[in-house]
C-alpha cells in the first residue's frame, strides 16, 4: 500500500518535472476546456440534444399546447441558468484577469531558500486579476479607488498569492477594523447609494476617526486612485513578510511590481466621463494590448530589512499604514513579470479564481504584521463561501505540483485519492508528513513574548508623518490633483460635521491644501497648520519617478480623424510610423463607410474608419492626428471634431496637426494666446501640440523610433509629446481650461 502511494506519487512528480523541463507548464496552469466547434452538443451528462429552442409541448395539428415538465433537458437549461450566480466578492468584485509568468533574474538565495525567488531557470506561470475595491461586479473601471494587483504563482512547491493593490499603505493598521472600515466605504446602509465612490459622508467619517487612514486617504486622493491603465501601475504586497534562507536567517520583505510602461494616470474629468462612455476601458484596455502583443510588463523589486534590525526605525516595519522609504532601505530589482494570454472564459478563470495570503511557499513566511495575520484567516474564509470547501481543485486555483494529503471529502470534491487510510498517522505509514529536508515546510522558529492584550506597538501610533512625506514629494500638478480630489469628495458630503472636520485633518498635513479645500467645500479655512511641516521627501513616492527610461508609445492608442478629402500621404505615412512605434491607430471618420483621399480615382477603394465620430469620444485615446487635406473645409464645420479637439487638449493630451489641419487646430484653440503654430517650413511644438506646415515626406516615417528618441521631425516629435502622456505644463500654467469643452 505505502509503497503504490509513494510510488504513485513519485511518477506524478516525475510527470510535472519533465512537463516543466519541456516548458509545457505554462500550459498546466489553466484548463483550455473543450473547443467547442469540435464537440457535439450535449446535455451535462453527455446525451448529444438534437433541440435546444423549444420547450417539449403537446401540439396539434393546428396550434401549440402545453409544456411538459418531462422536458429533462429544458429543465437542465433552466436549472444550470437559475444558478449561474455565486456570490461576489464582497470587496474587489470588479475585476479583470490574464495569464502571464515571471522569470526570475537575479536569485535571491541569499535571503531565501524559495524555488521561485532562487532558480533563474525557472519559467513560473502566474495568473494576475486587477480590480477595483468598492464598487458592484457591474460597476465601472475607471472610477477614484485603489486597485488590486493579486498575483497567483504557480510554482514547482505549490501556490504564492501575492494578493496586493496599486498603493503601498492601506487605510488600516489591525485585521479587526476591515470590516467597519468596508461598511463605511461601501454605498450607505439605508439608501445603497454611492455605488463605487468614496465620496460620501459615511467614509470620510471613518477617515476622520481613524487617524492611522491619513496617509492612504492622501494616496487615495492622488493620481493615483484614476490610473490610465491597469498596465500602468504599480503594484505592492503592502504587508510585511518574511525570506528565510538556508542558514535560517531571516529578512523582513516588502514586495514591489514595478511597471515598465511608467505609472500614469487618467485626469479627473476624463476618469469621471469614461466611467459613462466606455465602463470597460480598463479591462478592454489589457486585453487589447495582449492581443497587440504589447505584452504588459513589470519587474519584481524587494525592500529588505534583516531581522535583527527590525527596531531601528522611527516607524514600526509591520505597519501596513507605512513605507519603507527607498533612501533607508533600497530597492533590489530581481524579476520580471509579463503578462501575455487572454481568459478562454471569464466566470470560471476571473470570477472564480481565489487568492489567499496564507498561500506561501517554503523559504516565504509571514510576519507580526497584524493585518496580514487578520488576512492570513479571511481569505480562506470568504473562498469557502464564494466557492465552496473544495475551491482549490477549481482549474484556475488547482497548483501545478502533485497535491497529496488525508484531506477529504466536502461539496463538489473532484479528486479521488486511493488507498484505505485517510489519516496519519497510519500502519502502513502512507503519505507521512514532507520531512523539512525534502521541501516540507517549516514555519520560522521566531521567539515570541509578551502580555496577551488588545493592544498595537508604541510606534503604531504615529499617523501623520508619512502623510506628510507623501504629499511634499508629489509635483505641483499632482498637488493641484489632490486638493482637487478633495474637494469633489468632500462636496458630495452633506454633513457639515464631515466635511467641516476633514478639512481640519487635512491642516495636519499640509496649511495650503486645507485653505484651498475649505474655500471650495465650505468649511471655516484653518488659520494655522495643525502640526508643523517636517519639509521631508522620499524617491518613489511621485509618478513622475517613473517614467521609462526611453520614450515609448507602445500600446498607446492613437486617433487619426479624417472625412472624404484627406491628405493620404500624411495619413498612410503616420499610420505606419504609429504602428512601427508599437502603437495603435484607430481611424475615425464623418462615416463608417469608406472614405476617400484627396485626389483619389475613380474606383479608389479609400478608407474604412474603425469608428465614426458618434461612436466614440477622445476620451478613449491617448493623441489625435489630423491629416491635412480638403477634407478640413468639412472637418471645420463639424461640431463634433471642435469638441474633440478641445476636449483633447484639457485633458492635456498630444495633438499633431499637419497641412490644413494646423489651420482647424488653431481656429479651436484660437483662445490660447500661448500656443505657437508652424508658419512655414518648421515643425512647432508648442505645449503639446505639434504642426507641421509642409506635406509629409514619407522618408521622414522610417526612422521612428530614432526620431522619437531626439524628438526630430513631425514624428519624433508628436510620439515625444505622447510618451510623456500628459503636457502638466499645460494644466500649470492654466491653458487647459481656457478652451470650453
Ligand atoms: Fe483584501 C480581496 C488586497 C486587506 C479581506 N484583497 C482582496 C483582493 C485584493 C486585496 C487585491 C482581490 C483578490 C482577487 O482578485 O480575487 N486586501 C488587499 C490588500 C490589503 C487587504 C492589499 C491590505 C494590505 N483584505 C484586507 C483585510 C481583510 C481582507 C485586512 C480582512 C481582514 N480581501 C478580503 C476578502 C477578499 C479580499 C474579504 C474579498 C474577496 C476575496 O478576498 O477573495 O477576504
Amino acid at each position: 500500500m505505502t509503497t503504490s502511494v509513494t510510488e504513485g506519487l513519485t511518477k506524478v512528480q516525475g510527470a510535472v518535472r519533465s512537463a516543466v523541463s519541456n516548458k509545457k507548464i505554462s500550459d498546466l496552469a489553466r484548463d483550455t476546456g473543450d473547443v467547442h466547434e469540435k464537440t457535439k452538443f450535449t446535455s451535462d451528462h453527455g446525451v448529444p440534444i438534437s433541440n435546444t429552442d423549444h420547450w417539449l409541448k403537446v401540439v396539434s395539428d393546428d396550434r401549440g399546447g402545453p409544456s411538459v415538465l418531462e422536458d429533462q433537458f429544458a429543465r437542465e437549461k433552466i436549472h444550470r441558468f437559475d444558478h449561474e450566480r455565486i456570490p461576489e466578492r464582497v470587496v474587489h468584485a470588479r475585476g479583470t484577469g490574464a495569464f502571464g509568468h515571471f522569470r526570475l533574474k537575479e536569485s535571491a538565495e541569499d535571503v531565501t531558500y524559495a524555488g521561485v525567488l532562487t532558480d533563474t531557470s525557472r519559467i513560473t506561470p502566474v495568473f494576475v486579476r486587477f480590480s477595483t475595491v468598492q464598487g458592484s461586479r457591474g460597476s465601472a473601471d475607471t472610477v477614484r479607488d485603489v486597485r488590486g494587483f493579486a498575483t497567483k504563482f504557480y510554482t514547482d512547491e505549490g501556490i504564492w498569492d501575492l494578493v496586493g493593490n496599486n498603493i503601498p499603505v492601506f487605510f488600516i493598521q489591525d485585521a479587526m477594523k476591515f470590516p467597519d472600515f468596508v461598511h463605511a466605504v461601501k454605498p450607505e446602509p439605508h439608501n445603497e447609494v454611492p455605488q463605487a465612490q468614496t465620496a460620501h459622508n459615511n467614509f470620510w467619517d471613518f477617515e476622520y476617526l481613524h487617524t492611522e487612514s491619513t496617509h492612504m486617504f492622501m494616496w487615495a486622493m492622488s493620481d493615483r486612485a484614476i490610473p490610465r491603465s491597469y498596465r500602468m501601475m504599480q503594484g505592492f504586497g503592502v504587508n510585511t513578510f518574511s525570506l528565510i534562507n538556508k542558514e535560517a536567517k531571516r529578512h523582513f520583505v516588502k514586495f514591489h511590481w514595478i511597471p515598465h510602461l511608467g505609472v500614469h494616470s487618467l485626469v479627473w474629468d476624463e476618469a469621471l466621463k469614461l466611467a459613462g462612455q466606455d465602463p470597460d476601458f480598463h479591462r478592454k484596455d489589457l486585453m487589447e494590448a495582449i492581443d497587440n502583443k504589447a505584452y504588459p510588463k513589470w519587474d519584481l523589486g524587494i525592500q529588505l530589512i534583516p531581522e535583527e534590525k527590525q527596531d531601528d526605525f522611527e516607524f514600526d516595519i509591520f505597519d501596513a499604514t507605512k513605507v519603507w522609504p527607498e533612501e533607508l532601505v533600497p530597492m533590489r530589482i530581481i524579476g520580471e513579470l509579463e503578462l501575455n494570454r487572454n481568459v478562454d472564459e471569464f466566470f470560471p478563470q476571473t470570477e472564480q479564481v481565489a487568492f489567499c495570503t496564507s498561500h506561501v511557499v517554503p523559504g516565504i513566511d509571514f510576519s507580526d504584521d497584524p493585518l496580514l495575520q487578520g488576512r492570513n484567516f479571511s481569505y480562506f474564509d470568504t473562498q469557502i463561501s464564494r466557492l465552496g470547501i473544495n475551491w482549490e481543485e477549481l482549474p484556475i486555483n488547482r497548483p501545478v505540483c502533485p497535491v497529496m494529503n488525508h484531506n477529504r471529502d466536502g461539496a463538489m470534491r473532484h479528486r479521488i485519492t486511493k488507498g484505505t487510510v485517510n489519516y496519519w498517522p497510519n500502519r502502513f505509514d502512507a503519505v507521512p508528513p514532507t520531512k523539512p529536508e525534502d521541501g516540507g515546510y517549516v514555519s520560522y522558529p521566531s521567539k515570541v513574548q509578551g502580555y496577551k492584550k488588545r493592544a498595537l506597538g508604541p510606534k503604531f501610533r504615529e499617523h501623520f508623518s508619512q502623510a506628510q512625506l507623501f504629499y511634499n514629494s508629489l509635483t505641483d500638478y499632482e498637488k493641484e490633483h489632490v486638493a482637487k480630489a478633495f474637494s469633489f469628495e468632500l462636496d458630495h458630503c452633506d454633513d457639515p460635521v464631515v466635511y467641516e472636520r476633514m478639512v481640519s485633518r487635512i491642516a495636519d498635513i499640509d496649511l495650503a491644501l486645507a485653505q484651498c479645500v475649505a474655500v471650495m467645500v465650505g468649511a471655516p479655512t484653518p488659520q494655522s497648520a495643525g502640526r508643523p511641516n517636517h519639509g521631508r521627501k522620499s524617491r518613489g513616492l511621485s509618478q513622475i519617478d517613473f517614467l521609462p527610461k526611453e520614450p515609448t508609445i507602445e500600446s498607446r492608442r492613437i486617433a487619426i480623424l479624417i472625412g472624404d478629402g484627406y491628405d493620404p500621404v500624411a495619413f498612410n505615412g503616420l499610420c505606419g510610423a504609429i504602428k512601427a512605434a508599437g502603437a495603435l491607430p484607430f481611424v475615425i471618420g464623418t462615416k463608417r463607410q469608406p472614405i476617400l483621399p484627396e485626389g483619389a480615382k475613380e474606383h479608389s477603394k479609400g478608407t474604412v474608419p474603425a469608428h465614426h465620430f458618434d461612436g466614440q469620444r477622445s476620451t478613449m485615446f491617448d493623441a489625435t492626428f489630423i491629416p491635412g487635406g480638403s477634407h478640413i473645409q468639412i472637418l471645420k464645420q463639424n461640431n463634433q471634431v471642435r469638441y474633440w479637439i478641445a476636449e483633447s487638449f484639457g485633458h492635456l493630451k498630444a495633438i499633431g496637426a499637419t497641412g490644413e489641419a494646423v489651420d482647424l487646430v488653431r481656429s479651436v484653440l484660437s483662445d490660447v494666446t500661448q500656443l505657437y503654430f508652424s508658419q512655414d517650413n518648421e515643425v512647432m511644438e508648442s505645449y503639446g501640440v505639434v504642426t507641421a506646415r509642409t506635406d509629409l515626406k514619407p522618408e521622414s516615417f522610417k526612422e521612428t523610433i530614432k526620431l522619437v528618441k531626439e524628438a526630430k521631425d513631425f514624428v519624433g516629435k508628436f510620439f515625444y509629446e505622447i510618451a510623456q502622456h500628459r503636457n502638466y505644463k499645460r494644466e500649470l500654467d492654466g491653458l487647459a481650461k481656457v478652451v470650453p469643452f
